[in-house]
């Protein structure tokens, strides 16, 4: 594709700062080397916008592109390879393509929700975090103003993603299994190429939100899964330092190589 034909395709990303699946959106873009505009979205306010502007949804990630407009980021993978076919996102032969949307769907239905309720519940109990989440947006306001407002965002952000503690802890405990589940996916070759396809960067988004929360990360960069996260996607935005409970991270700790548990 010359940077002509890009700019043809006029694509505007619609995110919203330290959002996982925007950030395989955008790294799906980047890869195929298509020129785009991104639009920086409050949490909460994005589904008014988005409404407002005639998406499909009301998510992130949401892209206009060619004309169309999309919402979604299993639909957007899938209308990017076609639109710009190299590299592909998914596997031509029919087996291995299975076997990865497979796993962009667990990706999407299974890791990406309880990774967003983590978030929001950390986020709650200590506010300050959002600043370096929101490090390079534009959001129309000042960085400092929205942090300092946003106590109704992040109860309403906690509230309409079901992010209390008792899911939460529900959520801590699951994650080790479906860590190793990844690490199953990448022993067996459906995941970890050299070139990512839809459901590392699915996959990867989530792992890499999880381990920008000190509290996680010990449990995750020295896996195989965290490993594929950190080389698919090696920027994301975000740090929160220790926040949760230390009894709740203890199934975590139970998984944690020797040499990195605290
Ligand atoms: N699973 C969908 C949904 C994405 C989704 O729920 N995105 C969140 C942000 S991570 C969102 O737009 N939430 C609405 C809000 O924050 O108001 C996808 O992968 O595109």
């Amino acid at each position: 594709m010359t940077v002509a034909s890009g700019q043809a395709l006029n694509a505007k990303l619609y995110v919203v700062p330290g959002s996982h699946p925007s950030v395989t959106a955008r790294r799906m873009l980047e890869l195929k080397g298509i020129p785009y505009k991104r639009v920086d979205l409050m949490p909460v306010i994005s589904r008014g916008v988005l409404r407002g502007l005639r998406f499909p949804s009301n998510t992130v990630p949401s892209l206009s592109i060619a004309g169309t407009k999309l919402t979604g980021s299993r639909t957007i993978a899938r209308e990017l390879d076609r639109i710009v076919p190299e590299p592909p996102l998914y596997p031509s032969e029919p087996e291995p393509r299975a076997a990865v949307e497979e796993a962009e769907l667990w990706g999407d239905e299974t890791l990406q929700a309880p990774v967003r309720r983590i978030l929001w519940n950390a986020i709650q109990r200590n506010r300050a975090v959002l600043r370096s989440y929101a490090e390079g947006a534009r959001l129309g306001i000042p960085i400092g103003l929205a942090v300092k407002t946003a106590a109704p965002m992040v109860a309403a952000a906690r509230r309409m993603n079901k992010a209390g503690d008792q899911a939460v802890r529900a959520d801590l405990a699951a994650l080790p299994g479906w860590v190793q589940r990844v690490d199953d996916w990448i022993h067996e070759g459906v995941l970890g190429a050299d070139s990512p396809n839809a459901a590392d960067l699915q996959i990867a988004a989530s792992l890499r939100l999880a381990m920008t929360l000190d509290d996680l990360r010990p449990a995750l960069e020295a896996r195989a899964a965290g490993e594929l996260a950190l080389r698919a996607i090696p920027d994301f935005p975000g740090h929160a330092p220790p926040v949760l409970p230390p009894a709740w991270l203890e199934p975590l700790r139970q998984s944690e190589p020797a040499s990195s548990a605290r």
